[in-house]
């Protein structure tokens, strides 16, 4: 299934990505961002992630074109992940994950984060929609470890 092959690139490259979403979501032609410079952060966002298998905020909203610092706050015993995609990918990715559940993520949108620790990412949302982020250790997405992000038209 093809799907599954350029979801599981995500962790390869975000061009892989992108091209997963154009295939996905019928010739869409624009992936939810792209990494983002520290110069450029405009507004920075915390998100705790939480043994109880929660991010807080599990939502959040901001402007086409604005980049932001993700500090992803681990509060947990558990080691967590929060990965940002489209909902097509993240479940393709959290259905995979299931079975090879010591994939790592190296992509710019993709952190794990070690119990106690915190870890950012930058990333500049380029295209008004609807994204999610999830946790993708095994059983932890399942659980309702997911969030969403608005990204509203520039006024
Ligand atoms: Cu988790």
């Amino acid at each position: 299934m093809p799907f599954l092959n350029t979801a599981c690139a995500i962790a390869l490259g975000l061009a892989l990505a992108a091209a997963s979403v154009r295939a996905h979501e019928g010739g869409n032609d624009a992936g939810f961002g792209q990494p983002g410079t520290a110069k450029s952060v405009q507004r920075t966002l915390t998100i705790v992630a939480t043994d109880a298998m929660r991010f807080g905020p599990s939502a959040f909203t901001v402007r086409a074109g604005q980049t932001l610092r993700l500090h992803i706050v681990n509060d947990g015993k558990l080691a967590h992940e929060f990965v940002l995609g489209t909902d097509a990918d993240i479940a393709a990715h959290a259905k995979m994950m299931r079975a090879m559940p010591d994939m790592a993520h190296a992509d710019a949108s993709a952190v794990r984060v070690a119990p106690g620790q915190a870890a950012d990412i930058v990333w500049k949302f380029s295209m008004p929609g609807r994204f999610v982020y999830g946790c993708l250790l095994a059983g932890h997405f399942e659980a309702g470890m997911k969030g969403v992000v608005t990204v509203v038209r520039e006024p």
